[in-house]
């Protein structure tokens, strides 16, 4: 017999085939209602007893409409939110990082109205060790078949979030605590399976190191050092991957609903072995979307399309991004606009920030909720840290190493860092230029504060987000005792403020040059 299991993961929120850019695409490669009809047709295929489904978290936040379900303060928003997930056949969940971002008393509701079961075997309560939310795992039947589902989720969630949302909570290892429920639970089942908020810190295949080992992703030693997994259901990294490796099966379904990943194994009816084990992505790009998950969602979209469109504040002059990584490389009014609140909230010396999204187009002179969440789509907050000189000179060496000159001399990213260009921060309002002839480290031919040397023992006053604040983007020198201050406001609450009261005209200038 063949037993199927399909598992989507960061969702975060994308259920209609729509970005939000306008009101009237409503035809990208992905989304929930997408992932729908692909799991329904599946399940017709293999019939539904011999199909497991599962999730590996991020799905509270990062669409406006979950931002809209969220800040509607209203449980009717909220119910029709949670309705469109409790649709799918879940057998089973975990949670994800940025499930933790709105706060505990949001995301226990959450996880107490949906319909399937979460997996959770590391996110700990502080005061006795156990499991804080859901089951620590779960076995579930499929035709007589026996499936252990595990969960956990990347332990490094307390370095992204205010304490208040993590109150109460240890993160472990989410290798330990695997290692230790798969032996527990490998005796009791035929199938075993990991559903994990995380991905691989080295390529699964060749073994080669991919980032630095933080613990945030512990998918490789996972995989080497817990044999008992037969299955292995990823995300966190948005990668889209199906291999099998070490004998156990790996997916990761990429970012939004754009693909599920699926596992089928064949198994010996007889001894219930596993016989042979198959990894695949099936693209969710000509899924029609699921007229159910449209019905459910109509009132919703509805409510968020009008809340979208609200105008916030009106400029007195236009600050549009033509292009993302033109905007980058060049420096643009909008970045200088995003430092200058930034600035403006801190009283900082100087604030870094990225441009965070690829589909970023920045200010038209009236701005709406739209553009403001489609300029920054994260759930943040801000900063105010304390480096030296000499610190803050090693940070931005970080950002420039992402450059990169071709052939032609045109500047351009790293093929490395090509999908993770929202970690490219830049820097205002210190004068700052860079050789990319010169090796990586050694970049900076200019850095200047008004007219004056950044002095290597002098103390400065940074603002960034809260997920940079903690070194996210792997950039060296951040860590916790450096937060002097984390301010009580998100970012759509700072841009309604400063748009409207903080009366700081728009500051053309560009303020750093790569050559
Ligand atoms: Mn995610």
């Amino acid at each position: 017999m063949e037993l199927v299991f399909l598992s989507s993961s960061d969702l975060h929120g994308y259920i209609l085939p729509t970005d939000y850019q306008s009101r009237q695409d409503c035809n990208a490669p992905f989304g929930l209602s997408r992932v729908s009809s692909v799991i329904k047709r599946e399940q017709e295929t293999y019939g539904k007893d011999n199909v497991v489904i599962t999730d590996s978290g991020d799905f509270l936040q990062g669409s406006p409409l979950a931002s809209f379900a969220q800040s509607a303060k209203n449980i009717v928003q909220v119910k029709e939110f949670l309705s469109l997930y409790n649709a799918i056949d879940y057998d089973a969940r975990c949670l994800g990082n940025h499930d933790f971002n709105y706060g505990l008393n949001y995301l226990n509701y959450c996880i107490d109205n949906s319909r399937a079961p979460f997996v959770n075997d590391n996110v700990l309560d502080e005061k006795n060790g156990q499991p804080a939310f859901g089951k620590d795992y779960l076995i579930v039947n499929k035709n007589g078949i026996r499936v252990g589902l595990i969960g956990a989720t990347t332990k490094k969630v307390p370095s992204w979030e205010p304490a208040g949302h993590v109150a109460g909570l240890r993160f472990a290892s989410a290798l330990a605590q695997t290692k230790y429920y798969a032996q527990i639970l490998r005796p009791k089942v035929d199938v075993l399976a990991v559903i994990y908020h995380g991905g691989f810190e080295a390529n699964p295949e060749s073994g080669i190191q991919i980032e630095p080992a933080t613990g945030e992703n512990e998918g490789y030693k996972m995989l080497i050092e817990i044999p008992e997994i037969d299955v292995f259901l990823t995300g966190h990294q948005h990668k889209k991957m199906s291999a099998v490796v070490n004998d156990t099966a790996i997916v990761q379904p990429g970012y939004r609903g754009e693909a599920v990943g699926k596992v089928v194994l064949e198994i010996d009816e007889q001894t219930k072995k596993i016989i042979s084990k198959k990894a695949m992505l099936i693209d969710t790009a000509e899924a029609t979307p699921d007229s159910e998950i449209i019905n459910l969602s109509t009132d919703l979209n509805k409510n968020t399309q009008k809340w979208l469109d609200q105008p916030i504040a009106k400029l007195s002059q236009s600050a549009p991004i033509e292009d993302a990584n033109k905007a980058r490389i060049e420096g643009s009014p909008f970045i200088n606009l995003l430092q200058q609140m930034q600035l403006y909230f801190t009283g900082a010396d100087i604030s870094a920030t990225a441009v965070m999204s690829e589909t970023a187009k920045g200010f038209k002179q009236e701005v709406t909720m739209r553009d403001i969440l489609l300029n920054y789509p994260y759930s943040n907050l801000l900063c105010k840290v304390k480096v030296l000189g000499s610190e803050l000179r090693a940070i931005v060496e970080h950002s420039l190493s992402f450059l990169k000159k071709d052939d032609q001399g045109k500047i351009g990213f790293a093929p490395e860092y090509q999908d993770l260009l929202f970690n490219f921060d830049v820097f205002y309002p210190i004068d700052y230029e860079a050789d990319l002839d010169r090796e990586v480290g050694q970049r900076l031919s200019k850095f200047e504060l008004k007219g004056k040397a950044i002095e290597p023992e002098e103390s400065y006053y940074l603002a960034v987000n809260n997920y940079r604040a903690m070194g996210g983007g792997f950039y060296p020198c951040y860590s916790q005792d450096k937060i002097e201050e984390t301010l009580d406001k998100d970012y759509v609450q700072m841009f309604q403020e400063f748009l409207t009261q903080a009366n700081i005209p728009l500051d053309p200038r560009k303020n750093y040059k790569f050559y």
